[in-house]
């Protein structure tokens, strides 16, 4: 195999001591074995829908556990005050202890993984070994793993991620069907050795490393060395009516309905969307001087609840077969149940489930079917909207950018960037209202510049320089955008813009803006439509367009001030041209 990989190995087995090791190949047949293996432990239950199962976590263990993720750069201030740092040394050996004899009578799975198609030069080889079945039957929704990717590899060095679910069980003792250890929690980085380190959880991005670890949070400080930028990103191809097509990436901070915008239906007629990728995206420029982008992944990791045929037919579809969902409802025919599922289908909420945690559930139930933060995961390639060049080794060019987040108030429906510079502040002042994707408080506005406040492997102030950077002579610039779909009114609480497949109508906007086929309204806060060039379904008055279009000075003026203050923590490391920006009135 690799001389480095199986020092690795030998390593991890005298740490770790495992039962058995697992090599994993990726193979059809190896896929099944573990598939029996978990149903046997009761972590998966067969669902009534062709190759899917339902997993239920530990109500401990349900989501990303930001103040238990780490970033261990030699130096604190390479971690940058947006991130918890831990010296190398100090985490190593915490980690080393907790590592120490934590899979015994487990098997212990050595998983080679390659993030990008497998033909592509952007693409990455890396390892993860891991104790958890479920990462191993996950990841190979979610990435190239096995025999493939060990080929890709060859003898090169590769980025070592070790996981364990830190429940080692010793002789005699029962397994229980979610192993972990909330208590000792602990996801750490390790950027200038290229390792992740990661104990305790075995629920999504802190147990399968290739996806937040891996991708973003490692791959953003190897961009960063490089020249070229690990996002965030959801990538689209949008295609018009005369057959025109530009590829967009577009930034939302976590359950913000990035899924949704990637699988859009459009009911713009002759207007389409075709998906690349849901979550991340890795840009480099190309010779002919213009952004292309690939995607990571090789499948969705998606939230559940809320969607259904009305938010977004094409997730329903992709999921009807070789899906595991975890931590949402079942029903008692054998299916899957979350909250929001029935919408436009017109299913009535049924009398009887089974919670999440496993539990009868009826409609007089104080709590959730399913959880919050429930999730599918699935192969991109069920999805029935793929773009074509979805696996294009070069990857697809980029010709608009967008960022966007949740905010009920003050940021205006869409507007337009009049420079890079003031894109790269746009991406920089994202705010947004927190969701279930993280553990902590619902509904609180915070600062998430580019979406990438967990998941930048590096000072965030170095980041917005290294976004500055980018624009050079002979490069073409792409446009870049700010959305927010979420104001609502003042008076009645109740949204404002319809979202979903009538988002379209503002790609459409966007997508006319980046030929300046359609005019805008020059403002110092970006190019702002003009009422008349949002395609008006009939839904919406002119008067409630014009509240979605409107800057609130003074509410405006207010953010502004914020965000100078929140500027300030960036320090020296912040770029003076975004403080500058930030000034009211700017
Ligand atoms: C995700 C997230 O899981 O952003 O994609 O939290
Ligand atoms: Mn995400």
């Amino acid at each position: 195999m690799n001389a480095e990989l199986d020092a690795w190995i030998s390593e991890i087995v005298a740490l770790c001591q495992p039962q058995n090791v697992h090599i994993v190949d990726g193979s059809e047949e190896e896929a099944n074995t573990l598939i029996q293996k978990l149903i046997a432990s009761k972590t998966f239950t067969p669902l009534q829908r062709p190759g899917s199962y339902l997993a239920r976590s530990n109500p401990d263990d349900v989501a990303r556990v930001e103040e238990r993720t780490f970033i261990c750069s030699e130096r604190q201030e390479d971690a940058g005050p947006t991130n918890n740092w831990r010296a190398p040394k100090e985490m190593r050996n915490h980690l080393i202890e907790l590592f120490q004899g934590c899979m015994q009578g487990r098997t212990m799975y050595v998983v080679p993984y390659c993030m990008g198609p497998l033909t592509s030069p952007w693409a990455k080889v890396a390892v993860e070994i891991t104790d958890s079945p479920y990462v191993v039957v996950n990841m190979r929704l979610m990435a190239h793993v096995g025999k493939a990717a060990l080929e890709k590899l060859g003898a090169s060095s590769f980025v070592r991620c070790l996981h364990s679910v830190g429940q080692p069980l010793r002789a005699g003792a029962k397994d229980v069907s979610w192993p972990c250890n909330p208590q000792q929690t602990t996801i750490a980085h390790f950027p200038e050795t290229g390792e992740v380190m990661s104990f305790g959880s075995g629920y999504g991005g802190n147990a399968l490393l290739n996806k937040k670890c891996f991708a973003l949070r490692l791959a953003s400080c190897m961009a960063r060395q490089d020249g070229w930028l690990a996002e965030h990103m959801l990538i689209i191809g949008v295609t018009n009516p005369e057959g025109e097509k530009k590829y967009f990436a577009a930034a939302f901070p976590s359950a913000c309905g990035k899924t949704n915008l990637a699988m859009l239906t459009s009911k713009l007629s002759g207007w389409k969307v075709e998906c690349v990728g849901d979550d991340i995206a890795w840009m480099h420029w190309g010779e002919d001087g213009r952004l292309y982008a690939i995607n990571p992944e090789a499948g969705f990791f998606g939230v559940a609840p809320g969607t259904s045929m009305a938010s977004n037919p094409v997730a329903m579809k992709t999921i009807e077969r070789n899906t595991i969902f975890t931590n949402v409802a079942l029903t008692d025919d054998g299916n899957v149940w979350w909250e929001g599922i029935g919408v436009g289908k017109g299913i009535e909420e049924p009398q009887h489930l089974i919670s999440w945690k496993g539990v009868d559930w009826t409609p007089a139930s104080s709590e959730k079917a399913a959880h919050p933060n429930s999730r599918f995961t699935v192969s991109i390639s069920e999805c029935p909207i793929l773009d074509p060049s979805c696996r294009a080794p070069h990857g697809v060019p980029i010709s608009g950018i967008i960022f966007g987040g949740r905010r009920s108030t003050t940021i205006p429906l869409v507007r337009q960037a009049k420079s890079w510079q003031q894109g790269v502040f746009f991406g920089a002042s994202m705010t947004s209202e927190t969701t279930a994707a993280a553990k902590g408080e619902v509904g609180k506005v915070r600062h998430d510049p580019f979406a990438m406040l967990p998941f930048c492997g590096y000072n965030m102030g170095d980041y917005f320089a290294h976004w500055l950077a980018q624009e050079k002579p002979g490069r073409h610039m792409p446009a870049i955008f700010y959305v927010n779909w979420f104001l609502k009114d003042s008076e009645t609480g109740a949204f404002l813009w319809p979202g979903y497949s009538e988002n379209m109508r503002v790609l459409r906007w966007m997508f006319d803006r980046i030929d300046t086929r359609v005019g805008a309204e020059d403002s110092p806060f970006g190019y702002l439509p003009c009422v008349k060039d949002i395609a008006r379904d009939g839904k919406e008055s002119e008067a409630t367009l014009h509240k979605l279009l409107s800057i609130d000075k003074a509410a405006w003026h207010k953010e502004a001030t914020e965000l100078q203050e929140y500027f300030k923590r960036f320090g020296n490391a912040l770029p003076d041209i975004l403080q500058s920006l930030a000034s009211p009135g700017q």
